[in-house]
């Protein structure tokens, strides 16, 4: 008989590896845990109870807001303020950091950075949505946080994941030891480990990128999608093309399949779309751990120090040797230009 091992109980598990780790994190990630399915129900019954559409306000980025952003954002800060482990949360949906000053919280040395829900323009088409998150400890246990705790490279991530509500909904993880995915069932409300140790492919055939801004990007990323278009049976070109537009359910189709996800910079977004402390960074980190690599196409998304909360950059990430056959293409241009 197979045996089902639930989220929790490898969280306990893996809390092992760690022989100083107190429990503190392992519940941080109890209490991300169940916030996804608090999301996840709602999510999954969006179309039946009119919470779709705008709710009418902007967020920081001057974007839309959809009810379930609000929603997914209101639930995981919640979870994070009754857990007691979490002292800031920076979230997409919220202008500035969120401390938590709570008796509850008083000793919590863990900062979580988080895109509630990512993709907001897929959940109307009933498309994969997802939640990104990331985790840092207090540089300074001592000490109140300041945005110096939120502002650390990606390189201190203590651990990151993301959840994607999919055709199934799964919760995917790492504590820097390996990528392990979690896939919920319904039926008994648990995620369940059902992708454990997960490797992206070296090489891979599929890139992932919004084709129809191509005027805009930089000459590298032009000449290396027409690389991507040419013909060459030794290396199965042509790849194919696949982009959903939510950025967590590319990377993860990319993740278990092999392939690369792009977002350069553009005229319409010269700093890139997608935001350094809680989309590329947590992204980076699962997949550098699952043996890919993760650039802005010069360094490494990790080794960005940020200065602001909502910076962008542009991201590259996928199978090594995609996101290595890509460099080479920026290179040459620098060269020429
Ligand atoms: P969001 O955080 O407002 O949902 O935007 C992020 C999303 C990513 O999920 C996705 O990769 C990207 O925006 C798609 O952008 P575009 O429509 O420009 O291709
Ligand atoms: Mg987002």
């Amino acid at each position: 008989m197979n045996t089902l091992k639930t989220l929790g109980q490898f969280i306990i598990e893996k809390q092992a590896d760690f022989p100083f780790a107190k429990g503190e994190l392992s519940r941080l990630l109890r209490d991300i845990g169940i916030a996804a399915k608090i999301v996840n129900r709602e999510v999954n019954k969006a179309g039946l109870v009119d919470i779709l559409g705008n709710a009418g306000t902007m967020n920081v980025q001057g974007e839309d807001q959809k009810k379930l952003d609000i929603y997914a954002n209101e639930q995981f800060i919640a979870a994070l303020r009754t857990g007691g482990e979490c002292c800031v949360v920076a979230s997409e949906e919220n202008d500035e950091c969120v401390y938590i000053e709570s008796e509850i919280s008083k000793n919590a040395k863990y900062i979580v950075a988080i895109d509630p829900l990512d993709g907001s323009s897929n959940i109307e088409v009933n498309a994969a949505i997802g939640t990104v998150f990331s985790i840092y400890r207090k540089i300074n246990s001592d000490q109140k946080p300041t945005i110096e705790d939120v502002l650390q490279p990606g390189n201190k991530q203590v651990a990151a994941g993301y959840v994607i509500y999919g055709s199934s909904t799964m919760l995917v993880y790492t504590t820097g030891k390996g990528v392990n995915g979690f896939t919920l069932d319904p039926s008994i409300g648990e995620f369940c480990l059902s992708h454990p140790n997960m490797k992206i492919p070296k090489d891979g055939t599929i890139y992932s990128i919004n084709e129809g801004n191509y005027v805009h990007f930089p000459k590298g990323v032009k000449d290396y999608i027409k690389y991507c278009q040419v013909e060459d049976k030794e290396t199965s070109r042509p790849y194919t093309s696949r982009y959903i537009g939510s950025m967590v359910a590319d990377i993860h189709r990319n993740l278990i399949k092999g392939g690369i996800f792009l977002y350069p910079v553009s005229s319409a977004y010269p700093d890139g779309k997608l935001r350094l402390v809680y989309e590329c960074n947590p992204m980076a980190f699962i997949l550098e751990q699952a043996g890919g690599l993760a650039t802005d196409g010069y360094q490494r998304i990790l080794d960005i120090k940020p200065i602001e909360l909502h910076q962008r950059a542009a991201i590259f990430l996928g199978s090594e040797n995609m996101v290595l056959m890509l460099h080479s293409f920026l290179k040459e241009v620098k060269k020429v230009g």
